[in-house]
């Protein structure tokens, strides 16, 4: 585990309030797997519609996906000052974008951000991403809903500036019932970064710059006020 991961999660840790580890779980948190760590800050985004969170507040975060926040000059006005990001180490060719996908290896293919997230209401939900792509060999992230099927997300010509872009249309992964879900953000190509992220049943909703986050991180089923 890098030094960062476990960074990130004394801090999402920390962010319970509440449910503060005592010193010796602390330590063993610096030292321990990831399946504890995991147990330990997992929580569930819950707000009204729309529920909008940080690209960055997974619950995991596996290599290559990175949070990162590097202060460069593509980062201004990036929400919470932190970003999720597959950097460009392994530049895709034209070709292999196309095909959709390159073969990865066993460590690509474990990378990915996991969201435990509820709705309030059974409905079709539209899945909004502010996204940042370097070019049109890294402008989209494989995304898993529950158990479903992957789709495509991005793959719009907007390069090297922050957008919102939103999910396909009418696709039945975002048929949600009422209550808990998983989101899984995985690597499909590199040079990709993602602010924020944003749930909506309202069809007419288009967001704008940065949304006000309206999600709180709460345990099981419990909501915060
Ligand atoms: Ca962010």
């Amino acid at each position: 585990m890098k030094p960062l991961d476990n960074i990130e999660q004394i801090r999402c840790w920390m962010d319970f309030g509440h449910h503060k580890p005592d010193s010796s779980v602390k330590r063993s948190l610096l030292i321990s797997s990831l399946s504890i760590l995991l147990t330990t800050c997992a929580g569930t985004l819950l707000a009204n519609d729309p529920l909008c969170f940080e690209a960055e507040s997974a619950d995991r975060v596996v290599a290559p996906v990175a949070v990162t926040g590097s202060g460069g000059t593509d980062d201004k006005g990036v929400s919470g000052g932190k970003h999720l990001e597959i950097a460009r180490t392994n530049h895709l060719t034209e070709a292999e974008s196309k095909a959709g996908e390159k073969k990865e290896s066993k460590e690509e293919k474990k990378g990915e951000a996991l969201y435990t997230f509820a709705v309030e209401k059974d409905g079709e939900y539209y899945l909004w991403g502010r996204a940042w792509w370097s070019d049109r060999c890294g402008n989209s992230v494989s995304m898993i809903i529950d158990d479903g099927k992957s789709f495509t997300f991005g793959q719009d010509g907007t390069y090297r500036t922050w957008h919102w872009i939103k999910s396909p249309p009418r696709i039945r992964q975002l048929k949600l019932t009422k209550g808990k879900h998983t989101l899984k953000i995985k690597r499909r190509e590199d040079g990709v970064k993602l602010d924020q992220l944003l749930f909506t049943t309202d069809k007419e909703y288009v967001p704008v710059g940065i949304e006000s986050i309206t999600a709180g991180k709460s345990e099981g089923s419990e909501k915060k006020e």
